[in-house]
């Protein structure tokens, strides 16, 4: 283009050097001479950040020139985690960053381990939203991602006696060094006030008189690609208070509530809120849905009318996607532009709006789909209300002709619910709208059909699809996981797998190989001896490295039945107390890692947590165990532990009670690493044995179509006896707190609504099937290399490819580089 296609930047170690001090001296403001680990970070994450402006810009430029049609992944949780060695591997200059560093007495991982983890999010669909803009940006998509800047991200989680409590997470405090403020990208977004017709130009027309003004600022967070130059963004919204508000109050005198009004516009991004499965209907949650949705359309719409003046063309230039039902105002928010301001006719551009938009469903149950009050819906955004039930009528009136007067059918489908309280489906005006629904595992996707939307599927068969989750081996694999990355680069002779990760089905060849095989082993050592030093950095437990590393780290849900895993504990203590010197010495010695966070209300999840410590507390300090079991539980889980913990595990648990898990996404970083899964039929794990076969993985549990005859079954059903033995220890009080786990032992005895009871001995059964094939290191290693061999379909970049082919009709579009050759 200008000779400068490579940008102005060099990627030598002595200009990243000179880079680096600049930065120390000019944007830290410490001398040259003498930093500290912390500042080098701040220094170096400012170096790098610069590279990644550059091609951000390029990227953009060229976007411009080309004009492709363009996706916008709208979803209010991304959780990123650290940025540095992701972004540098993604460059391709880590290793000239680590010389430069090293010249100057600093060590890389050192520093890497300086930064804060970026959670604005909570757990699967936001840590997947981060996978997907890695492979958007890889694969070259043109992509931008919104969502909100909160200021405060996942609460820390703190545990004080085996009670989790939650701390505020002030990741803002030491500034970001990756995300740009766009002070000239601002926006203004409406709330509350009336509704007013007019006439203009001798038309009717509905203007929208607010009754609160904020304004949205972009934070940009530059979002590089692996092997190429494409660097696409996320662009996140944070609330500030508009000037004109501000205006009038000063201009009144009244100083005090001018603050005050600042204030209320900063709180509607300050803080995530920490539930992943259960909406109320919360004033604030919905201003934040509006506030990034409106600042995000107002954005999408500005770029647009820069190059294209007919609406016409908004399609064949945008694609929306929707990242469950949390954006999906943004809908209702098109519509208003398009009708109330460009003056398009109704139908017109319903019309428009119906070929913008796709929609994903990570929920399995009605109950996690979004409702929100009609009554708070028309006091905060008026005319949106009255947007929704005009879509209504005119969907139920189509609906009236297609299905004749179904009365209870009309009713399931209606964008409007009226019961008790009246409220607003989303899902089901994300559904009526949208040109494609997905669900995320095939499982899921069956699910969608068949239970939670049957009527919209027998209706719109064609706009049902399944995307299967995945997840970025950029930074599941070579960023967490060097060693293996170096030895799958060995062993595939080539380095192509980064990017097209199929080709580690290559390994399938070698799994047998001897030297494969050591080779194998002596990785998986050092990530378990990482691990165990963290553990006893942590907790003060020392584990062995002989034994088998067994990890169950998520979020804490009865769905998920850690539950199970801690009985399951507790029988096999109970079985090691009750067996002589000789049987013991046949055990297989045992780390159990339980790691995750519970939602601030959910009790019955802190119970858990609990139980976990209690039992950890028995076991680890009875010297007739050893080390023959350890159990300890990670606080504070998030991504970079996950970077740690993953690598380390030889075996992951997945428990999800059959049917209540929409697909998973830990499993397949677990797979990716070569560690063995012990999981239910459920979710994602179904597709994982089509890829690895049921003989490299330890399946257990009722299957989905049984769950209901089993449920019928109810409390009458037996309990089995090495269940009822367990749960008498802990009634007995043989862990302490014994009135306290009372009420989980009833939940298991009683309704059992989760099936831990039913599932037990075949639960036990995988766990006997997995000591068993750890104590032959040959198999065990050998079903590890097929693990990481079957991961290929469960990287996001297959999802990804997915998503722009079947839904969002998009190509690449690539800035021609050094990659190019
Ligand atoms: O699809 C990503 C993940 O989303 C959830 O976390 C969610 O709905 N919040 C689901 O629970 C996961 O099953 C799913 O993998």
């Amino acid at each position: 283009m200008f000779g400068l296609m490579d940008g102005f930047l060099k990627n030598d170690p002595i200009s990243l050097q000179k880079d680096i001090l600049y930065h120390v001296e000019y944007t830290v403001a410490r001398s040259r001479f003498s930093f500290d680990d912390f500042e080098a970070y701040q220094a170096l994450a400012h170096s790098v950040r610069d590279r990644l402006i550059e091609r951000s810009h390029d990227t953009q430029l060229f976007f411009k020139r080309k004009d492709p049609k363009r996706v916008y992944f709208l979803s209010l949780e991304f959780l990123m985690g650290r940025s540095l060695s992701n972004s540098v591997i993604n460059l391709g200059i880590r290793d000239q960053y680590a010389e430069a560093l090293s010249q100057l007495g600093f060590e890389f991982e050192v520093l890497a381990e300086q930064e804060g983890d970026a959670a604005l999010g909570n757990g699967g669909l936001a840590r997947l939203s981060a996978c997907q803009m890695d492979s958007m940006a890889t694969l070259d998509y043109p992509a931008w991602g919104y969502g909100l800047r909160y200021q405060y991200g996942l609460f820390r989680q703190v545990i004080l006696d085996g009670i989790q409590h939650e701390q505020p997470d002030f990741w803002l405090n030491f500034g970001n060094p990756w995300e740009t403020e766009r002070v000239h990208v601002t926006y203004p977004v409406k709330f509350y006030g009336t509704v007013e017709e007019e006439i203009l130009n001798g038309e009717k027309c509905n203007v929208w008189n607010p009754g609160e003004l904020v304004e949205a600022v972009a934070y940009d967070n530059p979002i590089p690609g692996y092997g190429t130059r494409n660097t696409i963004t996320l662009r996140l919204w944070a609330g500030k208070p508009s000037d004109q508000r501000d205006m009038e109050a000063f201009n009144t005198g009244d100083y005090i509530n001018a603050l005050v009004s600042r204030q209320k516009a900063e709180n509607i991004s300050s803080v995530l809120y920490p539930d992943d499965r259960s909406y109320q209907g919360k004033e604030l949650r919905l201003k934040q849905q509006y506030f990034f949705v409106s600042a995000s359309i107002q954005d999408i719409i500005r770029r647009f009318k820069d190059a294209h003046s007919n609406f016409d063309e908004f399609p064949d230039k945008v694609a929306l996607q929707l990242n469950d039902t949390h954006p999906s105002l943004a809908i209702v928010e098109v519509m208003r532009v398009l009708v109330d301001e460009e003056h398009l006719d109704w139908h017109k551009a319903w019309d428009i709006v119906c070929k913008l938009f796709s929609f994903t469903i990570h929920a399995v149950i009605a109950e996690g789909l979004e409702k929100i009050p009609v009554d708070l819906l028309g006091s905060l955004l008026p005319r949106h209300l009255q947007i929704i039930y005009d879509i209504n009528f005119n969907f139920v009136e189509e609906l009236k002709k297609r299905i004749g007067l179904d009365y209870d059918r009309l009713s399931r489908m209606s964008i409007v619910e009226e019961a008790a309280v009246k409220t607003i489906r989303m899902a089901n005006l994300s559904v009526v709208c949208a040109h494609t629904v997905n669900g995320v595992s095939t499982v899921h996707s069956e699910l969608l059909k068949t239970k939670l939307f049957k009527d919209f599927y027998e209706l719109w068969p064609e706009k049902f699809q399944c995307m299967t989750n995945g997840v970025t081996q950029r930074r599941w694999i070579v960023v967490s996981n060097p060693s293996l990355c170096a030895l799958l680069s060995k062993w595939l002779g080539t380095e192509a797998w980064i990017r097209n990760v199929d080709l580690l089905t290559g390994l399938r060849e070698y799994a047998d190989d001897a030297d494969l095989q050591q080779e194998w082993m002596m990785v998986k050592k050092v990530n378990k001896m990482r691990l165990a030093e963290y553990i006893e950095a942590m907790s003060g437990v020392k584990v062995s490295l002989d034994a088998m590393f067994d990890v169950q780290t998520k979020r804490i849900h009865e769905y998920k039945r850690q539950l199970l895993n801690i009985l399951g504990i507790i029988h096999r203590y109970d079985c090691i107390k009750n067996m002589d010197k000789s049987q013991q010495s046949k055990v297989v010695p045992r780390v159990c890692i339980i790691g995750g966070k519970a939602a601030p209300g959910y009790e019955v999840a802190k119970k858990i947590i609990k139980l976990c410590h209690a039992v950890a507390e028995k076991i680890n300090n009875d010297s007739d165990v050893g080390d023959l079991l350890k159990l300890v539980f990670i606080p504070d889980y998030n991504v970079s532990l996950a970077e740690v913990v993953i690598p380390g595990a030889d075996l992951s648990q997945h428990l999800s009670t059959a049917g209540h898990e929409a697909s998973g996404t830990g499993s397949m970083k677990f797979l990716m690493n070569g560690c063995l899964l012990l999981a239910t039929e459920d979710g994602s794990t179904v597709e994982i044995v089509e890829e690895i076969g049921a003989e490299n993985l330890f399946l257990f549990g009722a299957k989905i179509h049984e769950v209901p005859e089993l449920r019928e079954k109810g409390p009458a059903h037996d309990v089995p006896l090495q269940c009822a033995r367990v749960l008498r220890l802990i009634r007995d009080g043989h862990f302490g707190f014994q009135d306290y786990f009372q009420s989980l032992c009833d939940s298991v005895e009683g309704e059992d609504f989760y099936l831990l009871s039913s599932d037990f001995g075949s639960y036990l059964e995988a766990q006997a099937a997995a000591d068993k094939a750890f104590a032959d290191p040959k198999k065990w290693t050998k079903m590890s290399i097929l693990s990481t061999a079957g991961s290929g379909r469960f990287s996001s970049d297959r999802t990804i490819r997915d998503y722009a082919e079947k839904s969002w009709g998009i190509e690449p579009c690539r800035f021609p580089s050094e990659f190019d050759g």
